[in-house]
């Protein structure tokens, strides 16, 4: 009979410590909002990477990682914001890690993982990838920067590629291009960059070109080959990677 009694205490005992552990999940997501990381297997995995605005402070995130950057690069959200952020590899296995936040995720082949994130602080976010993933590893790594709704609202009606927090503008004014070009129609030493793609540039040889990719990539890499009528050839030769003069490139193309 004793026998009985105990098992049957020892048996209370367990479940009570069962239903504790659930009890305590559950004030952990709904008092402290802890985000428990999901795999949905219902979802499939995406081929691009996306900011969706549901409401002006609820978001959804689409993170595709591959070998050796993350889509998007870019991506900034007014405080006080909650986004549900998705993850997906369009090759091997990364790990996403968002410094500053409990988000930590893997992005495996084949499936899709969620996490909620809330951001109360204004600050930038470094995205980096914590899992081994070749060569260019320690390469990825993206932005996401959470500003003062002022600040939001001013990206948000002026055109993306003129924003100061762009990496390729910082380029060109690290660069020294904007002491001599205007991206805004202004005249300066050299022309503006404003509209340049696809406009009829007229040189100081008397033939005229249209800025197309080979026009703008020769004209940043060897500034001397054509000279644009009514200025002087008084560019030097920047010292730019492959990389930067295509990033100067495309954007130049947007720059409308
Ligand atoms: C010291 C002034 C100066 C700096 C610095 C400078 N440029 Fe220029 N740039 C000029 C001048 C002057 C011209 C026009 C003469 C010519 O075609 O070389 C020119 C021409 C150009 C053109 C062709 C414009 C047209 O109308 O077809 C492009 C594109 C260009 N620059 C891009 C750049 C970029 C990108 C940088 C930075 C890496 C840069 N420039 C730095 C002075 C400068
Ligand atoms: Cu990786």
């Amino acid at each position: 009979m004793d026998a009985l009694r105990l098992e049957r205490r020892l048996i209370i005992i367990a479940v009570a410590f069962v239903l504790t552990l659930f009890g305590l999940a559950a004030l952990a997501v709904n008092m402290f909002h802890v985000g428990l990381p999901t795999c949905l297997t219902d979802i499939k995995p995406f081929q691009k990477g996306e900011l969706i605005t549901h409401s002006p402070t609820h978001y959804e995130l689409h993170y595709v990682a591959r070998m050796w950057e993350f889509d998007p690069e870019e991506v900034t959200v007014p405080v006080g914001s909650t986004i549900d952020i998705y993850v997906s590899t369009r090759d091997v296995t990364h790990g996403l890690i968002l410094l500053g936040t409990d988000l930590n995720l893997m992005a495996v082949p084949g499936v899709v993982n969620y996490a909620r994130v809330k951001f109360d602080k204004p600050g930038v976010h470094q995205l980096l990838c914590h899992e081994y993933c070749g060569t260019g590893h320690d390469r990825m790594a993206a932005n996401l920067r959470v500003v003062d709704l002022a600040t939001f609202q001013a990206k948000q009606s002026a055109p993306v590629q003129t924003q100061p927090s762009d990496p390729t503008y910082k380029l060109l004014e690290a660069k020294d291009c904007l002491t001599c070009h205007s991206i805004d129609g202004s005249e300066g030493i050299g022309p503006t960059l404003k509209g340049i793609y696809g406009r009829k540039t007229k040189l100081t040889n008397g033939s005229t070109v249209v800025a197309d990719d080979v026009y703008l990539r020769e004209s940043i890499v060897n500034p001397s080959a054509k000279i644009t009528d009514g200025f002087d050839d008084l560019m030097p030769k920047p010292e730019l990677t492959e990389q930067e003069v295509n990033a100067i490139v495309e954007y130049l193309e947007n720059l409308k």
